[in-house]
């Protein structure tokens, strides 16, 4: 049996914790604990899985800690302001630091922590982005690489919102074009790449009335189990919902590195879920995958990667909170 709490935030002002039980296939709301207003990330300290920290986006939004003891939480630890609107997303780096960045005042913090990993300093600059002509800029995540943290920023054509690096790639995900691409790492400090290969993440079967805003991309590593690197992006349907629900998209970048790499579609999982804003894998092979809709009532699900991670298959539904849009899981024995 192998048992996991997994922590879920979303726009009210606690942090759900479920029990998921993959031996009966069980998935318990355990808690609701409190947090600030609109707790919408939620994230681990890279290294000590009993800190977790969280998103107030709200208009001035902050950023607070908390421990995790077994499957409970503490009450936020500390807070800090994030000096900006909406903070939208945080991560936490391996300095130390936990950089969260404003997505509507178009600026961040990367905050430092003091004596314990849960205490912030509030003496961290605020980083303000350049802005696009008419409007503001918009950074809606934070992605350590080495002595770099990359900051997609939507108000471009395409909209990046959220990006992964793997195997020497860059893949980001365009909120407003919903394209999956991929590209070389650009070199630091203020290089550039070209596109090798750009996607479609909308399903053929596209409801009327549908406005696809793409949300998150998930990479897990390469394992004994799970050889194949496949890359996993949720659709968010912004428009007129459909029963089917958005859909998880699976991709492969084939022949890496030729002249033919490219990204193909493996799969569209219909989820039932109403705008997938966060998704989570879970367990010792990444095997497990959590997601959430940030609208309607459809709760969360837990899938299981089958036929080696190119399908997923349900496991489990919980609608006892009907949104949650970020997760992170803890593994209890
Ligand atoms: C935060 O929560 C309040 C109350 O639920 C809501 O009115 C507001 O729109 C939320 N903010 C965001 C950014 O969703
Ligand atoms: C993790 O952080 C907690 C809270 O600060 C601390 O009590 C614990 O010793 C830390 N664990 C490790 C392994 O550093
Ligand atoms: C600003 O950017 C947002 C997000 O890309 C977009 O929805 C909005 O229409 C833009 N506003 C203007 C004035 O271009
Ligand atoms: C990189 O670009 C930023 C923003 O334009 C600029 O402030 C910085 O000086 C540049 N760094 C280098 C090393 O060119
Ligand atoms: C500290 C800081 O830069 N705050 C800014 C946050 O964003 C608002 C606009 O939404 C600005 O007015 C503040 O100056």
């Amino acid at each position: 049996m192998v048992a996991f709490a997994i922590f879920a935030g979303g726009y009210d002002v606690f942090i759900a914790a479920y029990l998921f039980n993959s031996a009966d296939s069980s998935l318990n709301l355990a808690a609701k604990y409190p947090s600030g207003l609109n707790c919408s990330w939620i994230t681990p300290h890279p290294t000590n899985k009993s800190v977790l920290y969280a998103t107030n986006e709200d208009t001035v939004g902050a950023l607070q800690s908390f421990t995790i003891t077994g499957s409970t939480l503490s009450t936020a630890v500390d807070t800090v302001p994030s000096d900006g609107d909406d903070p939208a997303f945080a991560a936490a780096l391996s300095t130390g630091e936990v950089a969260i960045m404003n997505y509507s005042s178009g600026n961040g913090r990367i905050i430092p922590t003091t004596t314990s990993p849960e205490l912030f300093s509030n003496d961290a600059p605020v980083i303000t982005f350049p802005p696009r002509p008419g409007n503001v800029s918009h950074p809606h995540m934070a992605l350590q690489h080495g002595t770099e943290v990359f900051v997609p920023d939507l108000p471009l054509a395409s909209g990046p919102r959220h990006i992964r690096i793997s195997d020497d790639r860059l893949y980001i995900l365009h909120e407003l074009s919903s394209t999956l691409t991929v590209q070389a790492i650009p070199a630091a400090p203020n290089g550039t790449s070209t596109i090798i290969s750009t996607a479609s993440i909308i399903p053929d079967e596209r409801a009327p009335g549908a406005l696809w805003a793409a949300a998150e991309i998930m990479i897990p590593p390469p394992s004994a189990r799970f050889p194949s690197q496949y890359i996993y992006v949720s659709n968010r349907n912004t428009g007129v919902q459909t029963p089917v629900g958005d859909s998880v998209a699976i991709f492969e970048n084939l022949d890496q590195g030729t002249p033919r790499e490219r990204l193909q579609l493996v799969k569209q999982v219909f989820t039932g879920l109403d705008q997938i804003r966060g998704m989570q894998f879970g367990g010792a092979d990444n095997e497990y995958l959590i997601a959430g809709g940030v609208a309607g009532d459809a709760g969360v699900v837990v899938y299981e990667r089958v036929d080696g991670g190119r399908d997923l298959a349900e496991v489990v539904r919980n609608t006892d909170v009907p949104t949650r849009t970020s997760f992170v899981w803890v593994q209890l024995n």
